[in-house]
């Protein structure tokens, strides 16, 4: 299992709220049951999938958290601008994991209904809240890791 010392950051989005705050229960549960205190998580809220990138990197930039949890839910039956919301999330999410350096778990759900999306948020197919925190988590360790194999430990 993982050793993780140091705080996370888990930022989600309000829109599609009934998903998201499923979204934040597994993330948080998962943090929890990995030995992360409550004070060493901060959750951050914003309107929607859209403004995910930004907050990450400003979070990322106060150089307090090892690792981020990113979380929302695109459906894609609601919007016509869908490929761009969900893909502009990730794409954001992904230069700032890779800037800043520091793991980004995506826990971004992209699906066709509020089905899908409520069997991913604690439903039949599980929480991807829960395996975006797991995720940073694991990855927090390997950067810890291969930082001390840098420094020569
Ligand atoms: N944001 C989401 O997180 N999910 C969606 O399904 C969605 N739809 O349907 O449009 C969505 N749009 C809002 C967007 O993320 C921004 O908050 C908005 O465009 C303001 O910048």
């Amino acid at each position: 299992a993982e050793k993780v010392d140091g705080r996370v950051a888990v930022v989600v989005s309000r829109f599609n709220e009934l998903v998201t705050e499923r979204l934040l229960e597994g993330a948080r549960a998962c943090l929890l049951q990995h030995g992360l205190g409550e004070d060493a998580i901060d959750v951050i809220h914003v309107p929607g999938a859209w403004e995910l990138p930004g907050a990450a990197q400003r979070a990322a930039a106060t150089g307090r958290y090892v690792a981020i949890v990113a979380l929302g839910c695109v459906i894609r039956g609601e919007t016509p601008h869908f490929e761009y919301v969900a893909g502009e999330s990730a794409r954001g999410l992904a230069r700032v994991m890779l800037d800043a350096g520091i793991p980004v778990g995506f826990g971004v759900l992209t699906t066709e209904d509020e089905d899908q999306a409520m069997a991913r948020a604690g439903g039949r197919v599980g929480n991807k809240g829960w395996d975006a925190a797991l995720s940073a988590l694991e990855m927090a360790d390997l950067y810890r890791r291969l930082e001390a194999l840098g420094a020569g430990a």
